[in-house]
C-alpha cells in the first residue's frame, strides 16, 4: 500500500475504531502528520490516556531499489521501522516484542526519561530474550526529531536495520508546517550475488540510502509552490552525510537536542548529518524539480567496485582485441568518464541481487544517480490523487544548446 497522509488517518482511524475516543478529535491532530517516504507511521490507539504502540523487531526481506533485495532487521516489517508519532505531554507505552534470534534492546534515543527505560542492553535492562515482550513507559517531556534504535549488538542489530524515527510534535508551533517529511540516513555493505548486509564492514560501503532506499528505489517529495516544508533528517549509521538541496535556501531549525533559537538559524544549502544526529530543516518551496542528495561524491551512487583501475584518458582501443581474447566479451569502457556505463545497464546483464552505479530516467535522458538520491517536485498545482510527472518549465527557462560564442 503507498503511504501518504490519508492512509495514515485510515491506519489510525481503523485503531480508532476500538477505543473511547470520538473521531472528532483524532480529525483534529494538533500537527501535520509525518510522512516518511518508503515507509509509514506507527498506529497507536489510547488505553486509558496512554498511548499504546507496538514495535516488533524481526527479520524481513527489504527492497533497496527494483532488483536489489537484503535480509535485513528492522521493525514491523520495515527498515527503518514505522516512525512514532506523539505530541509532547503524551504518556507512551511501547511494547517491544523480539523476534531476531539474540536478545535485543530499543533505546529511545534523544529522548528524556527515566534511566531505567533508556534501552541499553545490560546497563539499565535485561536484554528482551527472542521470543518475549518488553514493555517501555514515559510521558514525553520534551518535543523534536529523535530516534528509536537497537542497543543490544548494536553493531549487528543496527547494521542490518533496526532502528527508526520516534517523533514528538510540539503542543503548539508558530509556522504550521504544511509538508513534514522524515528521511533516515543510512550505507550498507551488500556484496553482489548476497543479500545479507555484512555488518563487519566499517568503511567501504557500496549502497547508500534514504529509508533504506537507493536511487532509483527512493520515493519523491512533493510539496506546492510557496508551501512550508519541513525535512527531518536522521542517522544512526557509520558515516556522516552532506545532505544537499537545489534550488532553495533553508534553515536548520532543530536537532535531537531541542530547537534552534531564529537568531542563531544560518541560511544553508547542505547540513551535515553525523551518526547519532538529527537535524530539522525548514523552506519555502519553489517551483519546480530539484535533486536532493547527499553530497558525497560516491554517495549518490550504487554498487560500484572501488579498485578497479582508473582508465580515465587510457586509449583501449588497440588493446582491446587482445583482452577480448582472454575475457570473451569485454568492453574497454571508462576513456571518456564513467557516463556511458548507465547506456549499458538496460542491455548488459550485471552481477545478481545488487544495483548499477547509476540509475534513473529523466525527461532529458540517464539522470546518472542512484543511492541517497531522490527529487523534491514543487508544483503551483497538485491534483490530488494524479501522478506528478516531470516539471513543465516555463518557456525559455532550461538550458540548451546554442552556436558557441
Ligand atoms: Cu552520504
Amino acid at each position: 500500500m503507498k503511504y501518504n497522509i490519508r492512509t495514515h488517518y485510515l491506519i489510525n482511524l481503523l485503531f480508532l475504531s476500538t477505543i473511547v475516543l470520538p473521531v472528532s478529535v483524532f480529525a483534529k491532530l494538533p500537527y501535520t502528520p509525518v510522512i516518511t517516504p518508503n515507509g509509514s507511521s506507527l498506529p497507536w490507539k489510547v488505553v486509558n490516556g496512554v498511548k499504546e504502540f507496538h514495535l516488533i523487531a524481526e527479520e524481513i526481506v527489504w527492497e533497496i531499489a527494483p532488483g536489489m533485495n537484503v535480509k535485513a532487521w528492522g521493525y514491523n516489517g520495515q527498515t527503518p521501522g514505522p516512525t512514532i508519532e506523539a505530541v509532547e505531554g503524551d504518556r507512551v507505552r511501547i511494547y517491544v516484542t523480539n523476534k531476531l534470534p539474540e536478545p535485543t534492546a530499543v533505546h529511545w534515543h534523544g529522548l528524556i526519561l527515566p534511566s531505567g527505560m533508556d534501552g541499553v542492553k545490560g546497563l539499565t535492562q535485561k536484554g528482551i530474550p527472542p521470543g518475549k515482550t518488553f514493555k517501555y513507559e514515559f510521558t514525553l517531556k520534551q518535543h523534536g526529531t529523535q530516534m528509536y534504535h537497537s542497543h543490544g549488538d548494536e553493531m549487528v542489530q543496527i547494521g542490518l536495520g533496526a532502528m527508526g524515527f520516534f517523533i514528538i510534535h510540539p503542543k503548539t508551533r508558530k509556522h504550521k508546517i504544511d509538508r513534514d517529511y522524515a528521511i533516515m540516513l543510512n550505507e550498507w555493505f551488500v556484496k553482489p550475488g548476497t543479500s545479507r548486509p555484512n555488518p563487519n564492514i566499517m568503511t567501504d560501503f557500496n549502497i547508500f540510502t534514504f529509508n533504506s532506499r537507493a536511487y532509483p528505489g527512493t520515493e519523491s517529495l512533493v510539496a506546492k509552490t510557496g508551501e512550508r516544508v519541513r525535512i527531518r533528517l536522521g542517522s544512526v549509521s557509520q558515516d556522516s552525510h552532506p545532505i544537499h538541496l537545489h534550488g532553495h535556501s533553508f534553515k536548520t531549525v532543530a536537532t535531537d537536542g531541542g530547537d534552534i533559537p531564529e537568531s542563531a538559524q544560518i541560511p544553508e544549502t547542505t547540513v551535515l548529518v553525523s551518526p547519532g544526529q538529527t537535524r530539522d530543516i525548514e523552506f519555502i518551496a519553489n517551483a519546480g524539480d530539484w535533486a536532493f542528495h547527499c553530497h558525497r561524491r560516491h554517495h549518490p551512487m550504487n554498487a560500484m567496485g572501488h579498485d578497479i583501475p582508473n582508465p580515465i584518458g587510457v586509449k583501449q582501443d588497440k588493446i582491446e582485441g587482445k583482452i577480448q581474447k582472454l575475457i570473451p566479451g569485454y568492453m574497454a569502457m571508462g576513456e571518456k568518464g564513467m557516463d556511458e556505463h548507465q547506456m549499458h545497464v538496460k542491455h548488459m546483464k550485471g552481477p545478481e541481487n545488487t544495483l548499477p552505479m547509476m540509475g534513473g530516467i529523466g525527461p532529458f535522458g540517464p539522470v546518472g544517480m542512484g543511492g541517497m538520491f531522490t527529487i523534491f517536485k514543487v508544483r503551483d498545482v497538485i491534483e490530488p490523487g494524479k501522478k506528478i510527472g516531470w516539471y513543465k518549465h516555463p518557456q525559455g527557462t532550461v538550458a540548451t544548446v546554442v552556436p558557441t560564442p
